[in-house]
This record gives structure tokens, C-alpha cells and sequence, in this order.
């Protein structure tokens, strides 16, 4: 056995024998803190949970990530979490660009409304490695290396009031959106009176019937049961999906050694496919599963969908103008391509 005082020698022996390359990296952290809105018991919250798992297998627990839900980091503010990033609060993000519009609104640029009508297309356009690396050059200039995108889900209208089946049933209904200005806007052009607020000020606001609405995934209502807040009608209507990011803090990403980059890139990939999968499972069984609580969903039929479209067209044009017009123009060329095969 050794005492006390050899090991230290023996330590320090090893790092002596470390290669030299490891001296411009500079020492881990013991914790690294990862943010999202929502806890494992959701998908995307669950995504973040699996990325972490993967990379402390992998690092033999050399990268040790914690996951804050709730956005705890931030106090709950979510539209905070990428300023925080920067500022060194937060080191990872697993998160939805559409909260972080008021920091870098260029990255909500898939979130326009009705842009990626289904899975069909919106594989086709994650599958573009040009699009993809463009996108991610910019999540690169924003100060995080962007590892892997996931998918935060179809957002669906669902109100207290009535059935929302064409857009003059938006008429007036006072619906909670993310702090994003854009949202507001297609709610306002509806004819809905928006109002901004955090998911965790958002359920209470729902409960006591300070506002009638919100937009949600409907996997995000049922593991909130969005349904014991009132809301009784759902409209699956696709109108927004925004992916989960997996991104690095610059600084923290250049402090890990080029080998630890590759495991963590891999294992960002690795969770969001297995994250997009079950958003997908989640997807496909919703509208049952939603029903069954007794909740009143209508799916639209493609002429009510074309007058969804209609109506947004005055926030979808500005907010392509505003966000990144030749990143939306390819998305559409790539959606259009979907339409005919
Ligand atoms: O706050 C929301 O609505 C949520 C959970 O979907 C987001 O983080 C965008």
C-alpha cells in the first residue's frame, strides 16, 4: 500500500507523463450545468438527461454535466438561458432557440409558422448537411458549439373556451406564448390577444383563468397535464416546431481536449436521435391519448389548414425577413421538393 505522501508522487508522475498537447487545455470543471425548461419526465427534458448519461460513460466520468430543469439557472426565465451561457452561468444547452429569441433571434429560424408542415419534410431538411452547417456557423458566431439538433415537437393550440377550427375562433381568446415576439404576432394577426410568460408562470395563469390558452407539444401538455388547468379543446394544427439544440459554451467547448470534443459531439448525436424517436412515439399516439382525458381535440382537414396558413402569412414573411431570409428560403425549397415525391 502506499502512503499519503507516494501517492501524491505517484500523481504527479502521471501528469508529468500526460502529453504535452493536454497543456493548452485548461482544467475541467467538476460540474459542468446544464439547462432546460422542462425536467426528464418530458422528452426534450429527457434528451438532455440522456446526453449527460452518455457522456459521463464515455469521459469515465471526467465530464460530469448536471442537468437544472426549470430553467433554475435563470431563476425559471428561460428567455435567459442563452445570454447566461455566455455570461458563464450555463456551460451546456439543451434547449429551444424560440426561447432565446430576445438574445439571438437568428436561430429561430425553423420556427416560422406552418415552414415544416410534417416529419416528412422536416426530415428532409435536417438531413441537409449545407443547411445544417450554416445553421450551426451561426450558433457558432452566437458564442456555443453546436453539437446535435433534436426536436422540441409540433406545437398545438389548446383554449378553455371553444373549439378553435378556423381562425376567427381565435378571436379574442387571450393565449400564454414563450417570450417570443414572433408568436405574439400570429396570435395578434388571429385575432388573439397575446401575452408573454414563462412555463413555470404559465400554469398557474392557466389555472386560475388569467389567460384562456397556450401552445404547446401535446406530449408537453399531457406530462403537465395542461388538461387539469382548464384547457379543454386542442387543435392539432403543426403550426410550429422548434429543434433542441445541443450546444457548448465556447469556452468551456476549447477547454476539453480534441478527444473529449469527438465523445461529446458523438454523444449529443447519439441522445438527440434517441430523443427525436420518442418525441416521434409521443407524436403518434397524442391525439388519442389526449382525447381520452376527456379533452376535445379536432385535427384539421387541409382546407382548414390552408386557412391557418393564410392567416400567418403577415408574421411568417416578416419574421423570414427578420431571422434568416436564405436559410428559409432553402427550407422551403426542400419542403416544396417533399410535396412532390
Ligand atoms: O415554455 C414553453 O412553452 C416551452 C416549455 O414549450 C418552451 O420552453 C418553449
Amino acid at each position: 500500500m502506499l502512503n499519503r505522501r507516494q501517492l501524491v508522487i505517484a500523481a504527479g508522475a502521471a501528469a508529468l507523463g500526460a502529453p504535452r498537447c493536454a497543456g493548452a487545455q485548461a482544467a475541467y470543471k467538476a460540474e459542468y450545468k446544464m439547462s432546460t425548461v422542462v425536467p426528464p419526465a418530458f422528452a426534450w427534458g429527457k434528451g438532455g438527461e440522456i446526453f449527460l448519461t452518455l457522456v459521463k460513460e464515455r469521459t469515465s466520468g471526467r465530464i460530469n454535466i448536471k442537468q437544472y430543469p426549470g430553467a433554475s439557472l435563470v431563476q425559471g426565465q428561460q428567455d435567459r438561458e442563452f445570454s447566461a451561457m455566455r455570461q458563464g452561468v450555463i456551460d451546456v444547452l439543451c434547449g429551444a432557440p424560440i426561447n432565446w429569441t430576445s438574445t439571438v433571434p437568428q436561430l429561430g429560424c425553423f420556427t416560422l409558422p406552418f415552414l415544416i408542415p410534417d416529419h416528412k419534410a422536416w426530415d428532409a431538411v435536417f438531413a441537409d448537411d449545407a443547411l445544417v452547417r450554416d445553421y450551426f456557423d451561426l450558433v457558432r458566431k452566437a458564442g456555443a458549439e453546436p453539437l446535435a439538433i433534436g426536436e422540441t415537437g409540433y406545437r398545438q393550440i389548446s383554449n378553455s373556451k371553444h373549439a378553435v377550427i378556423k381562425p376567427d375562433d381565435m378571436k379574442g381568446l387571450k393565449v400564454r406564448v414563450v417570450g417570443s415576439p414572433m408568436y405574439g404576432e400570429i396570435m395578434s394577426s388571429m385575432g388573439a390577444n397575446p401575452t408573454f410568460m414563462s412555463w413555470a408562470d404559465a400554469q398557474p395563469a392557466l389555472a386560475s383563468g388569467a389567460v384562456d390558452g397556450q401552445e404547446n407539444p401535446l406530449e408537453v401538455f399531457l406530462a403537465a397535464k395542461v388538461n387539469t388547468l382548464g384547457q379543454k379543446y386542442v387543435t392539432k394544427w403543426n403550426y410550429s416546431n422548434d429543434i433542441l439544440l445541443y450546444a457548448i459554451a465556447a469556452p468551456v467547448w476549447a477547454s476539453w481536449t480534441p478527444a473529449d470534443q469527438k465523445i461529446v459531439r458523438e454523444a449529443a448525436v447519439d441522445a438527440a436521435k434517441q430523443q427525436v424517436a420518442l418525441v416521434r412515439k409521443l407524436f403518434a399516439e397524442d391525439v388519442q391519448r389526449v382525447a381520452a382525458l376527456g379533452v376535445d381535440v379536432h385535427v384539421p382537414t387541409a382546407s382548414e389548414m390552408a386557412a391557418w396558413q393564410i392567416a400567418a402569412r403577415r408574421p411568417y414573411a416578416r419574421y423570414k425577413a427578420q431571422t434568416q431570409p436564405q436559410i428559409v428560403s432553402r427550407v422551403e425549397e426542400i419542403v416544396a421538393r417533399t410535396r412532390k415525391a
